[in-house]
């Protein structure tokens, strides 16, 4: 064993950043598990984290760069690469301009330090505006709505979960996906501690979830994409009661009279049967909520995805203010970490002036991106085409709606550059396909929790080993493109650039370097955890020092008179008609671990139609049955499985599944499952105007056997 090296490193899977240890041998990872050395998740780590090393040794890594030849590729070498992709690019540049090229950013960009950055500098000096990515798949909404409420797109105050009395989590999955905004180890633990020591815990959901175990908290089921409306009549119930604190909202509120003008319109009883939750269950929710001495919130995707996710995070932040709870102990606390992110995403002041007007409609930028879900009328625009695009760390085939569209949009390309791991089902479309290290191959820093940390900490780690085959850094890659196109690059002065300058200029605020981690047990310094009292002074980015409680261009940009609108919409629709939502399992993160064998077991090779056996038998549907699933945006044939745990009239399809055509990933393309985001709207009118944010969750469906 004593040639054995015992390296402590930290996940860059998901949001906690669990600490991993890993033995390496030879040059080779030998194994790697969880570190209960590290001080903050102290040995834990799920089962993903730890195949991370299946994926650092799957044989079907794209390990060389590729080209496209013809239907095929062939292996080239990256100085070939840089110059081809280099010329190509610049006749665009010089030919079409900045607008026709474009970028998409995929979601491992956030667990990887240099990557944005690296992109970022190519991308810039290119001029790219045309910026989509896996945000507004994802978040979006929170951005928006941190921005109008908070004045700052990176304010998220998470719950104080240990000292809270009454807990309320909206559309989250903590046992399966490990929480997002709120980045804690082990959060099933954190939960059950809490719930043992006497907090009450409710998970709003339309499906009974493998987190709502009996020692932790129950379910409240609820309608698909109505959470707004449960969320104003629980204001509205709060206000009537007079259950305000009145005294944090005259210090700290303005607009105060709007928002309860607004959530009057959704009484506990109006609301009751498009939310299907009883008056009497929402009202004492709400009283509950209000009367506990400590209350906190925390809503995740299954409302961003919703039609109206801005407007749910204002109000879930509405319903932490105006009980009191917003910045007390036990409610929400703004988590600063080893550096005040606050300030770094304040808001433009003039909100009017972030809309421009479009070809594809009025449109904002949400941190400079654009909505994912108009890349193909963007690609395939007739005055001015994207003819390039550059994909890094994504999917956007299979993780965005509408598949059919992007994959002939996608083929349209002059050029297509994609960065990634494996050669994905976008990476098949790709003209070139240039291989990245993954995380066990390159040094880092956890900076994506900054903010939303429960217990911050701030850990470094070297590269575990060397970068096998040809597998580069892409900030490295990014910058041998900037030189290739004529452009400043981090190369220009030698070959071993500082890439972590701007991380010690953050860390410096803590008087930590990295220097000074490489010293620290694990590499870690643990930060001190959330305080209470501190928001409205210094976290607080609106220029008034005030919480905005119902910023007007929610009502100037139509948002308030469109949820009425939806409102009535959902009240008149039929009651049999199904709706999707989506499910994540242990068996896929998205779309990337499709290609994990270890992971196929019996019961993962596909993606079947989950539904509840109530819902099936009304339609002679059995357990099993071939069936073709429709709407207005697609059709997809599957099989159904009964899962008791939905809501009825709700369905739901684990998404990522669906790479038929993805021969670079062989176990993903014996296992292919369907693409469920064939299901999903796209194009004009298909995301949240005010975020960007796509629909993805109450997705209107039919449902027939198929007796082909
Ligand atoms: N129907 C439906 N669709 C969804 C969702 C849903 O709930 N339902 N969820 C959405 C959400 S939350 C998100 S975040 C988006 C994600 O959208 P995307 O980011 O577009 O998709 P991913 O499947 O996460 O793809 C990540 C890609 O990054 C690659 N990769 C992994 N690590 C590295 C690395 O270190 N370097 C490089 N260069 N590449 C790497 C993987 O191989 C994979 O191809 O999908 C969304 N799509
Ligand atoms: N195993 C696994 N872990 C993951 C991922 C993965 O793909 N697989 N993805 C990672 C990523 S990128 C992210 S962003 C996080 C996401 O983390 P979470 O946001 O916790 O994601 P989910 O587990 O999909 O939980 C969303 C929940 O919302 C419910 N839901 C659906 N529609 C609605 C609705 O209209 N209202 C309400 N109230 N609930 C609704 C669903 O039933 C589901 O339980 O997970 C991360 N972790
Ligand atoms: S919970 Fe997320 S960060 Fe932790 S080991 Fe699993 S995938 Fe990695
Ligand atoms: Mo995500």
């Amino acid at each position: 064993m004593s040639d054995t090296k015992q390296v402590h490193t930290f996940c860059r899977v998901c949001e906690p950043a669990c600490g991993l240890l890993a033995e390496v041998k030879a040059g080779e990872i030998t194994r790697l598990k969880p570190d209960k050395l590290h001080p903050v998740s102290k040995g834990f780590a799920c089962h993903k984290g730890i195949a991370a090393l299946d994926i650092h040794k799957d044989p079907d890594r794209l390990n060389y760069p590729q080209r496209r030849n013809g239907d095929t590729f062939e292996r080239i070498e990256w100085d070939t690469a840089f110059k081809e992709i280099g010329e190509k690019t610049r006749a665009i540049l010089e030919k079409y301009g900045p607008n026709a090229i474009a970028s998409y950013i995929g979601n491992p960009t956030s667990f990887n330090t240099l990557a944005g950055a690296g992109a970022g500098m190519l991308l810039s000096q290119l001029g790219v505006q045309k910026s989509f990515g896996s945000g507004t798949q994802d978040c979006t909404n929170k951005f928006a709505a941190g921005e109008a409420v908070f004045g700052s797109s990176t304010i998220h105050p998470v719950p104080d979960i240990e000292n809270t009395d009454y807990l309320l989590i909206f559309g989250a999955n903590p046992q399966i996906s490990h929480m997002s905004f709120v980045s804690i180890a082990d959060p099933m633990q954190v939960l059950r501690d809490a719930a043992e020591s006497g907090t009450k815990i409710h998970f709003i959901n339309p499906r009974r979830i493998e987190s709502a175990k009996s020692n932790i908290g129950d379910v409240i089921l609820i309608k698909p994409d109505t959470d707004l409306y449960l969320m104003a009549a629980m204001l509205h119930a709060i206000c009537a009661s007079g259950r305000v604190d009145e005294t944090v909202t005259a210090q700290h509120s303005r607009n105060l009279e709007q928002l309860w003008d607004f959530v009057a319109q959704y009484s506990a009883e109006r609301v009751a049967s498009v939310v299907g939750i009883s008056a009497d269950e929402i009202r004492q929710l709400a009283y509950e909520f209000a009367d506990a001495p400590s209350a906190a919130v925390h809503m995740s995707t299954g409302v961003n995805m919703g039609r109206q996710g801005t407007l749910a995070y204002w109000l879930l932040q509405m319903l932490s203010f105006v009980t009191g709870n917003l910045d007390r102990e036990g409610g929400n606390l703004y988590s600063l970490g080893f550096y005040p992110a606050a300030r770094a995403g304040k808001a433009s002041p003039d909100v009017e002036q972030t809309f421009f007007d479009t070809p594809h409609g009025s449109m904002r930028r949400i941190r400079g991106s654009l909505p994912a879900n108009l890349m193909p009328e963007y690609i395939q625009d007739p005055d001015e085409p994207i003819r390039a695009m550059f994909v890094m760390c994504g999917n956007p085939i299979l993780s965005v709606g509408g598949e059919a569209k992007l994959r002939e949009a996608f083929s349209q390309l002059e050029l297509l550059v994609v960065v990634d791991i494996y050669r994905n089902a976008t990476g098949e479309l790709a003209d070139y396909a240039l291989p990245a290290t993954d995380m066990l191959e390159r040094p880092d820093i956890n900076i994506t929790g900054l903010g939303l940390q429960y217990q911050p900490f701030v850990q470094y780690t070297d590269r575990v080993v060397e970068p096998t085959h040809e597998r580069k850094e892409e900030w490295w890659i990014f910058a041998r493109l900037c030189q290739a196109m004529g452009f400043q690059s981090v190369l220009d002065d030698g070959e071993n650039p500082n890439m972590f300058g701007r991380a010690e200029h953050m860390l410096n605020y803590s008087e930590l370097s990295v220097e000074k981690l490489r010293e620290m047990p694990a590499q870690t310094a643990v930060l001190p955890r959330p305080q209470s009292g501190r928001f409205y002074e210094e976290y607080l980015q609106t220029t008034d020092k005030k919480v905005d409680c119902c910023p007007l261009f929610f009502q100037e940009s139509g948002a308030l008179e469109r949820a009425e609108n939806i409102f009535k919409e959902l009240a008149d629709e039929p009651d049999d008609q199904l709706k999707l939502i989506s499910r994540r399992d242990n068996y896929m993160h998205n779309s990337w671990y499709q290609n994990v064998s270890k992971l196929k077991r019996n019961d993962s090779k596909t993606n079947p139609l989950l539904i509840n056996p109530k819902d099936a038998e009304k339609r002679e549907l059995a357990d099993g049955d071939p069936i073709r699933i429709s709407n207005m945006n697609g059709t997809l044939d599957t099989t159904i499985a009964y899962d008791e745990t939905l809501r009825e009239g709700v369905v739901a399809m684990v998404h990522g599944w669906g790479n038929k055509k993805t021969p670079g990933m062989r176990v993903a393309q014996q296992n292919p499952g369907v693409n469920a985001n064939a299901l999903l709207p796209s194009g004009p009118g298909s995301f949240e105007p005010l975020s960007n944010q796509a629909f993805m969750t109450g997705i209107p469906v039919q449902i027939e056997k198929n007796w082909r």
